[in-house]
């Protein structure tokens, strides 16, 4: 690992540690369309937008906040998540358990640039909305954050209560 050249080591850090998070789901996603096979996580998995439940509409701001920054969701149910960025510099939602966001944040404030993209989240430029299609078939507490290093720390989350 020590001997690869810096970028390399890059493109190469965010798979290594993602594929501890998901273990060898990762595998099975990249040979099947995102459709057919959608990846469990801790915290759900990529719903059918074509069989949503509910949509929530979340405002992101430049004051580093989420409204609402409290949801409240019912375990099996499918959510449209409407994300407009009512701010002027671009934001993040990414949906995920309180370790996995805070880890995740670690690596973007090491790696600013690095490209990520998945499911689970929106990346949404300024006046513009994004949509995270999500099934919480998994009960417990999560959360959302923008990951964007400094907004994190300055508190850029909000709590989705899953309820049993
Ligand atoms: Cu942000």
């Amino acid at each position: 690992m020590k001997k690869f050249p810096a970028v390399l080591a890059l493109c190469l850090l965010p798979a290594v540690v993602w594929a501890h998070g998901t273990e060898q789901h990762g595998q099975m996603q990249s040979t099947m369309s995102q459709h057919m096979m959608a990846e469990q996580h801790p915290w759900g998995m990529m719903g059918n937008p074509e069989n949503v439940d509910r949509e929530i509409r979340i405002s992101m701001t430049d004051n580093m906040r989420f409204t609402p920054d409290q949801i409240s969701v019912k375990l099996n149910e499918t959510i449209r998540f409407v994300v407009e960025n009512n701010g002027k510099v671009l934001h993040e939602f990414v949906l995920g358990t309180p370790d996995e966001l805070q880890k995740h944040a670690e690596m973007m404030k090491r790696f600013p640039n690095m490209a990520h993209d998945e499911p689970y989240m929106a990346h949404v430029d300024p006046a513009r909305q994004g949509e995270v299609v999500w099934t919480f078939n998994q009960p417990g507490e999560f959360e959302f954050a923008c990951l964007l290093p400094g907004h994190f720390e300055a508190g850029m989350k909000g709590q989705i209560v899953v309820q049993p």
